[in-house]
């Protein structure tokens, strides 16, 4: 049997697969799926102070490389979510509930109501680039570190931090000496790689609706910009802060590429929209006859064993 499971911030989790914030953990419904799922646990939706409906529609486009979403936080508002949280920890895998904000007061006063109601983990999401006219606190370094600080006060259950992609190793730098100072448990590596553009030939037009057709890329095409933050974060950390490698992950190759750059846990966005709760049970399949076929008999072993030439 290869070891499939794996520990974040002292919680053990039953799979190393589990859904990206945002993919099919809106409801109180796909949440629930996701607990009778394969997935390893189950992940909410960002939450802000108040339900939301999110931008205009069409704000999601899956296409052969990846996807586009511009989805503008829909989400039932923290209240609905600090409810369902003692219902989803009952199926009996980690409760990881993404907080969000639409300003910086917002993230304490979620978080603290969030943490009343105990989730296993809670991630922080710097990395929304989705809302119109605000930009992403985490490409911020001294927004992000106030903000940390004051969530972290009021958080008692391990506390990750969901960062947008870095592309200089000065920015990786300075975010990990921000991280570095803000008690953080966890690192989630990367959200998706905002404001890209895809274009319609045929149609000669944008596909999706809001900001002009602007939004978060995921899925394939971001797979190497994923790998690289991991394997950044990895290395400014020593392995010390456990990640949770994100982005482009379509087999378990795709995964296990993941965890030789340093990633503990990954999380599952495009593909999971695009095939639904079954992916799990196929990564998981794939995943293990790899590490089979390459002698590994658990994900710890080959963790961060990255060669470098
Ligand atoms: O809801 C969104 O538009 C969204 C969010 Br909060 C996020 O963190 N990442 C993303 O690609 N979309």
């Amino acid at each position: 049997m290869i070891g499939l499971s794996t520990t974040i911030a002292g919680v053990k989790f039953p799979g190393c697969f589990m859904n990206a914030a945002g993919a099919l953990c809106v409801t109180r419904d796909e949440l629930l799926a996701l607990g009778r799922s394969k997935a390893g646990a189950i992940v909410t939706k960002s939450m802000t102070m108040e339900p939301r409906h999110g931008n205009p529609e069409p704000r999601y486009y899956g296409f052969p490389g990846g996807s586009i979403n511009s989805m503008g936080l829909p989400n039932l508002g923290y209240r609905a979510y600090a409810d369902l949280i003692p219902e989803l920890k009952r199926c009996g895998k980690p409760v990881i509930a993404s907080v969000a904000g639409l300003c910086e007061d917002d993230f304490p006063t979620i978080a603290e109501a969030i943490n009343a109601a105990q989730p296993d983990l809670i991630e922080v999401n710097l990395s929304c680039p989705n809302i119109p006219g605000k930009p992403q606190i985490g490409y911020d370094a001294e927004a992000s570190e106030r903000l940390l600080k004051r969530v972290r006060r009021v958080i008692t259950v391990p506390m990750g931090v969901k960062l947008p992609p870095y592309f200089d190793p000065a920015h990786h730098d300075a975010m990990g000496k921000v991280i570095g100072r803000c008690d953080v448990d966890f690192l989630n590596l990367i959200n998706s790689v905002g404001n890209g553009l895809v274009v319609d030939p045929e149609r000669e037009a944008v596909v999706i609706k809001p900001k002009g057709g602007f939004g978060g890329l995921g899925g394939t095409l971001i797979k190497p910009v994923a790998l690289a933050n991991v394997r950044a974060f990895y290395k400014i950390f020593q392995g010390r802060i456990p990640i949770i490698g994100t982005g482009g992950i379509v087999d378990g190759v795709d995964a296990f590429e993941h965890f030789l750059c340093g990633a503990s846990a990954v999380q599952i966005g495009t593909v999971l929209v695009e095939e639904g709760l079954e992916v799990f049970g196929r990564l998981e399949t794939e995943l293990a006859a790899l590490l089979e076929k390459k002698g590994y008999r658990a994900i710890e072993d080959c963790r961060g064993k990255l060669k470098e030439l």
